[in-house]
């Protein structure tokens, strides 16, 4: 039996490590520092997508018949290079955009990022644009650092109250959610969790023989007169931590003017939830000896979510939770890397370690190090690139998303992409998104390749591929530098011998990881902000101070902002969207492992019993839900599970997109798009639901 190699799952940013062989087996890491040799069955399953028939073997160019053909490698870097020269000479560099990929790893995003940069332009995103984007918004400016406060180990051992809103971690983050806060609750935790659905994180806290579980089933799009009426509470009752907020915070004048004339009756009635209820939650969270808050999609993907995260931060800091174990607003990180994807600045507006590319001496510092000038302005975000193709976007490099399936208002997204003079999609399976792409390279996929990744808890760690890669791809790592040395010469700064070279380089620029090196990672890894070589790394952060410019931490009180679609009689419900625990994000991988798309081969909607009644619909029925956008069939699920006049399904399945239906408005500051509230009209009937056979 060949030799087990230690990685981390490609699924989600709980980061655990899992073994695999050179023959493709698979089996735990007993003594992996995040899971201790525990997965769950996405992690289990991990290695069917890597064998699956389905990759994409070799690259293929789009020929003047319209259809793709195979082409050698070196026909296809010819085709992308003469293509991008093309553009840049034709529009300049900032017609084109660079979608990174969030499962790939720290290293290659940051190549890609070099590459979008020496080309010329800041158009550079990841998937956080669509996922925690409000959520690392609110908490840069308003704490610091864009990443979970604490470490699951410390809010295991510490939290008093676990405060989970529009987070499912039962599902998505299952080990956090079975190894750490379970562990919690069991020790005494008390959850209060704020959801229009009920779901796994639900169950799993109705714990035998406690009763330390609250479960506010609140309407979509009203947390923040949820959170205005839980601080309006607690400004009433005297539970501020006056001294904290003296010392360590400014803006709470502020926020007790907001709430001076707000009606928390009125807003009761708005969340759909009873006001004793809402006050109940205050009282716990606010009168623990330290409570913590886990805050989710269900918060981020709003157009408020910058304001529906500042309010939680603004809870935290005025009952002073936040710089000791067992506190702290925690976003739990969507895909394996999205962490990582950020911290070396695969992102429009900074370079690597979060430094705002708009500042002239953190560029220079940077430009000295790399030996080319970085465009000054910032750069455009991927939704934003998405609505701008075919216009003033003209070309577009994907290395890893799907936003065919990914973004909001689908239907026009591939339209857009279809007016596109140029794509090339990097990818390891033949997505939705690879139909619009003039050229295709197949990628490694998770198993196969080497370098570092960050986990939700910012935990660097390395991943080791098996040394064997699958006929006909190549690592990402090796196709962006192929790509970029053809574009800017041998001395391009694209010729490194292995990702620990171009780690090497990274910590020169990146401040936040500049005392990490391979050595020092070892099996355990390191959280950043690790500054020097001696430093060991903070798994919890603002001991002291804040990291914002004066060093306080930033309260602003925010007013209820309704989703930009409400119900009307036309589309008189509100649809959200979420996840399930066997499938990941557009489904191109755990749609093709036999073991997950057992226990889900196809979409379903859940309906309140009020609504099935009201519009003809039986459960089980296949039903189609219309929006403004567009349309599609699914199977509807009659249940209490969803909060009455919400209807609620997920983005997994391509037969029943649900992007077809959702609205592409954005946050006006993070740019973060509304997948979590659109209206939607319910019809029974319709043809075949999507399944496993169909897409
Ligand atoms: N199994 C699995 N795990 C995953 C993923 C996956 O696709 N599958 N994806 C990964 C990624 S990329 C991410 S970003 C994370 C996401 O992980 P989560 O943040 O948990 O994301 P979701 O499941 O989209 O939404 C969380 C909850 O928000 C609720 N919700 C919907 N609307 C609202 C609202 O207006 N207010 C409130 N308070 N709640 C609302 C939903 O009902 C849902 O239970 O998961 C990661 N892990
Ligand atoms: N309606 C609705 N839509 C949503 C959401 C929602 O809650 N509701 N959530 C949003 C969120 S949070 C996210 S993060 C996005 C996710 O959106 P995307 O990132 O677009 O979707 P994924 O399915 O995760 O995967 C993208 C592709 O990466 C490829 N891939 C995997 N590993 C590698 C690799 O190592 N190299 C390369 N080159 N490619 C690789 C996969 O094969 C897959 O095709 O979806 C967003 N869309
Ligand atoms: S919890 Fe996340 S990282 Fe851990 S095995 Fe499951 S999907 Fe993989
Ligand atoms: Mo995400």
């Amino acid at each position: 039996m060949s030799e087990h190699t230690k990685t981390i799952c490609p699924y989600c940013g709980v980061g655990c490590g899992i073994a695999v062989t050179e023959d493709r087996r698979f089996a735990p890491w007993g003594d992996a520092p995040v899971n201790e040799g525990r997965i769950c069955i996405k992690g289990g399953a991990a290695m069917e997508v890597v064998e699956h028939e389905d990759r994409l073997t070799e690259p293929q160019i789009r020929g003047d018949d319209g259809d793709l053909h195979a082409a050698t490698w070196d026909e296809a870097y010819g085709r992308v290079v003469s293509e991008m020269e093309r553009i840049r000479a034709e529009h300049g560099p900032d017609a084109m955009g660079f979608f990174g990929c969030s499962k790939a790893t720290n290293e290659e995003n940051y190549l890609l990022q070099k590459l979008a940069r020496r080309y010329g332009t800041n158009n550079v995103d990841n998937c956080t644009r669509m996922c925690h984007a409000s959520t690392v918004y609110a908490l840069r400016r308003s704490l610091g650092a864009g990443a979970m406060t604490n470490s699951m180990q410390d809010l295991m051992e510490s939290a008093d109250v676990l405060w989970i809103q529009g987070a499912n971690p039962a599902e998505q983050h299952p080990i956090a959610n079975s190894v750490y806060f379970r562990q919690a609750v069991l020790d005494g935790a008390t959850v209060i969790q704020i959801d229009p659905h009920a779901n796994k994180t639900t169950r799993s806290f109705d714990i035998e023989g406690t009763d330390r579980h609250l479960h506010l089933q609140s309407n979509p799009g009203s947390d923040i007169p949820l959170l205005n009426v839980v601080l309006k509470t607690v400004l009433e009752n005297g539970w501020v931590d006056e001294e904290f907020v003296a010392e360590r915070t400014e803006g709470v004048d502020h926020l007790v003017e907001t709430l001076a004339d707000f009606d928390t009756e009125e807003a009761a009635r708005v969340c759909g939830v009873r006001l004793e209820d809402i006050e109940r939650a205050a009282e716990v969270y606010a009168t623990a000896e330290n409570a913590t808050i886990f805050t989710g999609m269900g918060m981020s993907q709003h157009t408020c979510g910058v304001d529906n995260v500042q309010n939680e931060i603004n809870l935290a800091l005025v009952t002073g939770n936040v710089g000791r174990p067992g506190t702290g607003v925690n976003p739990l990180r969507g895909q394996n890397n999205v962490q990582g994807t950020c911290d070396v600045g695969a992102m429009p507006n900074t370079l690597p370690g979060y430094q705002n590319v708009e500042d002239d001496d953190l560029r220079a510092a940077v430009e000295a190090v790399w030996g080319f000038e970085v465009p000054p302005k910032a750069g455009l975000t991927n939704v934003e690139i998405s609505h701008e193709a075919g216009a003033s976007i003209k070309g577009l490099y994907v290395m890893g998303e799907n936003p065919v399936m990914s973004e909001p208002d689908a239907n026009r997204v591939a339209e857009r992409l279809a007016d596109l003079e140029f794509l090339v999609v990097q990818d390891v399976f033949p997505t939705d998104t690879v139909g619009y792409a003039d050229v295709v390279l197949p990628a490694t996929s998770w198993a196969e390749r080497g370098g570092t990744v960050v986990n939700t808890d910012r935990r660097v760690q390395r991943m080791r591929g098996i040394g064997r890669v699958y006929p006909g791809t190549n690592h990402d790592f090796d196709i962006l530098q192929a790509v970029g040395t053809r574009l800017f010469g041998p001395d391009g700064g694209f010729d490194f011998d292995d990702p620990e070279a171009v780690f090497e380089e990274l910590r020169q620029v990146c401040p936040i990881f500049g005392g990490i090196t391979y050595d020092r990672l070892g099996e355990e890894g390191i959280h950043w902000p690790c500054l020097e070589p001696g430093d060991e790394g903070d798994p919890y952060l603002y001991e002291d101070a804040f990291t914002t410019p004066n060093g306080m931490g930033y309260i602003e009180g925010v007013r209820h902002q309704p989703p930009k679609e409400v119900p009307d009689d036309e589309y008189p419900l509100i649809l959200t969207t979420a996840r399930l625990i066997e499938h990941y994000n557009t489904g191109t991988m755990s749609r093709r492992s036999p073991t997950l798309n057992r226990q889900h081969p196809e979409n379903f909607v859940d309906v309140h019993p009020a609504d099935a009644e009201r519009y003809g619909v039986a459960d089980g029925d296949t039903v189609t839900l219309r929006s403004r956008r567009g349309e599609i069939e699914v199977r509807a699920q009659v249940t209490e599970d969803i909060k009455q006049g919400t209807v609620w399904t997920t983005p997994h399945f391509a037969a029943s997109s649900a992007n077809r239906l959702t609205n592409d408005a954005l946050d006006e500051r993070a740019k973060i798009p509304e997948y979590k509230a659109a209206a939607v009209a319910i019809e029974a009937g319709g043809g075949e639901s999507g399944t496993a056979a169909d897409d």
